[in-house]
């Protein structure tokens, strides 16, 4: 059996979307989405995305499998691509695209608008900052993990954790270039702290509107870009009071304009999401 798809990439955080909008369930499996990743014997991706029917009022749902199969809440790279993916779908159907989407998604409602230059403004909704709500077991007097100890190998790291929907743990450092990505990241993913493990961004403040950041993420490694981790990052720079509320993020894979509203408290997201090529993949 063959299986239609698209395979996108935000900043080279790339996925493959499959059509599911006439089935409640995912097509396919966890097993069949990480052979489906895999780059070598695969199509090759961070994860896989499908594009449900709505729930809750939504217009559409959208659920992930990372390329390790497991799934993930949100997917802030990933709803750009899937914005782009139903604008292709509905137009292939006859149906005039609105220009925004409301996307049922284990985060709550997230809101993707397409602007005339072809970004993908989202409204990724709040921030969630509750110990518990991230989760994590480490200590923080007033509920909130910010600027607090984590040892890693023998070594203290400072620091702050933000719930996207998913869970992210941010560390600030002088310089990316420097920090040992492969030896730490999978460290952090899975401390114990970290009781359904972590996303773990490393963030390099240049300016107060402009950061640098590596990550690593849960379930997929060292991805060029990760969205969530981005809207994570800036929310995690303003709590230590050491950038604006507006700022661009900058990844691997290239820029990420990031907004954290003061008067509602959501966090809005502005990138790019690129198609690749369209296929059958032999199941
Ligand atoms: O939380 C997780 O397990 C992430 N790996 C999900 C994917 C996040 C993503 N990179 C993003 O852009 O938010 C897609």
């Amino acid at each position: 059996m063959g299986l239609h798809f698209s395979k996108y990439h935000g900043l080279g955080n790339d996925f493959i979307l499959v059509d599911n909008r006439h089935q409640s369930l995912p097509l396919l499996t966890p097993a069949q989405a990480i052979a489906l990743c895999d780059r070598n014997m695969g199509i090759g991706a961070d994860g896989v995305i499908f594009a449900l029917p709505g729930a809750q009022r939504a217009d559409y749902t959208m659920r992930i499998f990372n390329a390790d199969g497991s799934e993930p809440e949100m997917c802030g790279n990933g709803i750009r691509c899937m914005a782009k993916y139903l604008e292709a779908l509905e137009t292939e159907a006859g149906i005039a695209p609105p220009n925004s989407y409301k996307i049922h998604t284990l985060a709550g409602l997230i809101v993707p608008t397409l602007q005339p230059d072809g970004q993908i403004t989202v409204d990724m909704g709040e921030p969630r900052l509750l110990a518990q709500d991230i989760p994590t077991t480490l200590a923080a007097s007033d509920g909130k993990v910010v600027s607090r100890p984590l040892t890693v190998s023998g070594m203290t790291y400072w620091v702050t954790c933000v719930s996207m929907g998913n869970p992210h743990c941010i560390t600030f450092v002088d310089d990316i270039a420097a920090v040992p990505l492969t030896g730490i990241g999978p460290l952090f993913e899975q401390h114990e702290a970290f009781p359904q493990r972590v996303n773990a961004e490393f963030i390099q403040v240049v300016r107060s509107d402009y950061l640098k950041m590596l990550v690593w993420e849960r379930g997929a490694g060292p991805t060029l870009a990760c969205g969530t981790g981005a809207c994570a990052a800036l929310v995690a720079t303003v709590l230590n009071n050491r950038c604006d509320r507006t700022a661009t993020v900058e990844l691997p894979g290239g820029p990420l304009q990031i907004e954290w509203s003061a008067a509602d408290n959501h966090i809005h997201m502005t990138g790019p999401a690129v198609l690749v090529f369209s296929g059958k993949a032999v199941l």
